[in-house]
């Protein structure tokens, strides 16, 4: 097991993974820019090594500066949270070849997934089900015609090196097909310095459903069911839950075999999240993640497991705690992403947190770095906290969602609490009722 694990993230995921470090008796050291001197993941850590100025580029995603921490520090390994190093093949690279264990994937498996192209294709060839499109890259437009007109319109081109919803264009008929492609490539190009696009079948009304995995490194994969995302703005996660209204226990064991198979053939490493569009019964891949999400809470919730727990094992050479067979699906669970943000515009709201109180009581867990007093810095992502709430069933946790959203103060700066106070009143969200598109149709009727 690891001595000392150095934390490269900041904010509620940065406690996330010192909490689990504590529990497994391990030291921890993190890193933070000058604005976040004041930071709980600072004050709670065993120690903190100040990288740089407030920036992203100088600090959080600084590699030079991280690895030079870990050197002084003496730290055996990494936990990169997510975003910022988090998916970088190149520090997971370098982190090996100084003898400092990434937490994660190979560098390898992290450059596949990186390439959406490489990854769909992996996908395929591992048995996921993927959605009808080009098998590769496609440059001329007589080819994209050719793949259109077989697939069926509308279409979509997307951007190899995209993801997360950048560098996407649909063209609902062939007269629109020209400028998609073009305008796809030219996107791409000055986006990420890789025009390659892919066109694949236009799913119009799906729900946006990703299955959590784990790879041992030794051949062995688990599955820990799905979380459905669909409530979605602008490519930014809202509200998440376990399991999926829309999946039953069947559905969810096929497509769940499906893709632990995949991960143990593989070879994969760690936590992984396979994201799938679902519409008309059926799973079409589409990408996958090769760190920890924002919302593995809910899946927390219902199996019981600690997957920063499990992250920390298996990276250590320990494997899994759990096989398949150990991992029972209980209830229902729902996350609340609390933004520093307008609930209406959505615009940043930075500032002092005059009052902070968080709710409690049973199947309540809030997963916040903020505090009374604490001032949000303007430089980073605006997720001040996440509400997860755990109940029997959908019906008992949306009542106790109810309860813990009336009980939740947050004064000083707007937040998106009030938004979420409406959702859980709503009768298509009480339904479980809702595909990719249901929160900005809702948003925009609201205007
Ligand atoms: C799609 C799609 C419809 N058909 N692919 C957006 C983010 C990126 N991960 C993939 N995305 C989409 N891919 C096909 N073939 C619709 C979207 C999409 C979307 C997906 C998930 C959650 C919210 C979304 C909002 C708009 C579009």
């Amino acid at each position: 097991m690891f001595q000392k694990i150095l934390i490269a993230n900041r904010g509620e995921i940065a406690l996330r993974v010192l909490r689990a470090c504590k529990e497994l008796g391990i030291q921890t050291v993190v890193v933070h820019s000058t604005a976040d001197a004041d930071a709980m993941h600072v004050r709670l850590a065993d120690e903190s090594v100040c990288i740089g100025p407030p920036p992203s580029r100088d600090s959080y995603l600084n590699i030079h500066q991280i690895v030079a921490a870990c050197e002084i520090t003496g730290a055996d390994a990494v936990h990169p949270g997510y975003g910022f190093l988090s998916e970088n093949a190149k520090f997971a690279d370098i982190l090996a070849a100084h003898n400092i264990t990434f937490i994660g994937p190979s560098g390898d498996h992290i450059r596949i997934m990186g390439d959406k192209i490489e990854a769909k294709r992996t996908a395929k060839r591992l048995g996921i089900p993927v959605v009808p499109g080009s098998d590769g890259a496609v440059t001329e437009e007589k080819e994209a015609r050719r793949i259109a007109a077989e697939i069926g319109y509308p279409v979509i081109i997307k951007a190899s090196a995209g993801g997360g919803g950048r560098g996407m264009k649909v063209a609902h008929s062939e007269g629109d097909l020209e400028i998609a492609l073009a305008t796809a490539r030219s996107e791409a190009g000055a986006a990420f310095g890789d025009d390659a696009v892919y066109i694949e079948k236009y799913l119009e009304k799906p729900r946006h459903i990703e299955l959590q995995v784990f790879g041992d490194g030794a051949g062995h994969g688990v599955h820990f069911g799905e979380r459905d995302c669909s409530l979605q703005r602008r490519h930014q996660k809202v509200w998440e839950e376990a399991n999926s209204p829309a999946l039953n226990a069947d559905q969810r064991a096929k497509i769940g075999d499906t893709c632990a198979n995949a991960i143990a053939e593989l070879g994969y490493s760690g936590a992984g999240t396979i994201e799938f569009l679902y519409e008309n019964g059926e799973f079409y891949f589409i990408e996958m993640n090769t760190r920890l999400q924002v919302e593995h809470p809910v899946t927390e919730a219902i199996t019981g497991i600690d997957l920063v727990h499990e992250q920390i094992r298996v990276a250590s050479g320990g494997g899994l705690s759990v096989k398949q067979d150990d991992i029972k699906f209980n209830g229902h669970a729902i996350e609340c992403r609390i933004n520093a943000e307008d609930p209406r515009t959505f615009a940043p709201s930075p500032g002092t947190i005059t009052h902070f109180h968080t709710p409690g009581g049973l199947g309540i867990r809030v997963d916040s770095g903020v505090y009374s007093g604490y001032k949000i810095p303007p430089y980073y992502d605006s997720l001040i906290g996440k509400l997860i709430v755990h109940g029997r069933n959908r019906v008992e946790c949306m009542m106790r969602l109810r309860r813990a959203l009336d009980e939740f103060v947050v004064d000083g700066i707007k937040t998106t609490l009030p938004l979420f106070r409406d959702l859980v009143g709503n009768h298509d969200i009480a339904d479980g009722n809702y595909d990719i598109h249901w929160l900005e149709k809702y948003l925009a009727s609201a205007d």
